[in-house]
């Protein structure tokens, strides 16, 4: 084993946690790169997006809240969001880090997982930006709606929902900017492809499991 990956294991067994998260317009492969970079990085997955649909579907008041603004293509409101990460992170106290899928998707949830992240002292190492063209977005989204069956897959609530992006959620993008922490990532291409393009990223800084 090289030297720099010797330091590399004796650092993470000592105290190393790696926080990602993966950014992107709607259908930009979050979730598709998430599954496979969990199976890689052995890393807890917290989609919110996962999260609502199933508080959604057990008719919880949380999903009831939250369904009205998913139908309509509209970000479900910040405190909502922000109590269930929170639970989350608690519910998951000795994992390796977290990889968060569709989250922030404002500046104050960043701004609430920055907090919630300092009182463990183990902040975002990383966020990877997805970029893809809005017709490529919605071509993608049409096609899952063929198989998916989700209320908020068809064309109109997929505008909406690249207007909600382009309005309050690509700003956190320049928000971790400042801190140097996002690199932007071609989403065009293979699922391989850009996998590979995203653990390029990653590799340097957590060894896979
Ligand atoms: P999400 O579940 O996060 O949905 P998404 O953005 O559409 O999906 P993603 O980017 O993961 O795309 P995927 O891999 O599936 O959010 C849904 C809704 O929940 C939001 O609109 C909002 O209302 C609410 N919500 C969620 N989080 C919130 C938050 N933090 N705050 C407020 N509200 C929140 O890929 C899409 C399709 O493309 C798939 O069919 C896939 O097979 C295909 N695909 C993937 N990679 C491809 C590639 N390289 N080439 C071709 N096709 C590809």
């Amino acid at each position: 084993m090289c030297l720099g990956c010797l330091f590399l294991q004796i650092y993470h067994a000592l105290h190393f946690m790696f926080n990602l998260i993966l950014f992107g317009p709607p259908g930009s492969g979050k979730g598709t790169q998430s599954a496979n970079l969990l199976s890689k990085y052995k890393l807890q997955h917290i989609s919110t997006g996962d999260l609502l649909r199933d508080e959604v579907s057990r008719k919880t008041p949380l999903g009831l809240e939250a369904k009205k603004s998913m139908d309509e293509g509209a970000l479900v409101p910040d405190e909502v969001v922000i109590g269930m990460i929170s639970s989350k992170i608690d519910e998951n106290p000795s994992v390796r880090g977290f990889i968060f899928d569709g989250f922030p998707r404002t500046k104050q949830q960043a701004i609430a997982l920055d907090q919630l992240l300092d009182a463990k002292k183990a902040p975002i190492n990383l966020v990877l930006a997805l970029e893809v063209p809005d017709v490529e977005l919605t071509k993608r989204i049409l096609n899952r709606a063929l198989t998916s069956g989700r209320a908020d897959d068809t064309e109109e609530v997929i505008k909406k929902r690249v207007e909600e992006y382009r309005a309050k959620t690509e700003v956190v993008a320049s928000y971790y900017e400042e801190a140097n922490k996002v690199k932007r990532i071609n989403g065009e291409g293979s699922v391989e492809e850009i996998f590979a393009l995203l653990t390029a990223e990653i590799d340097p800084i957590i060894l896979p499991e």
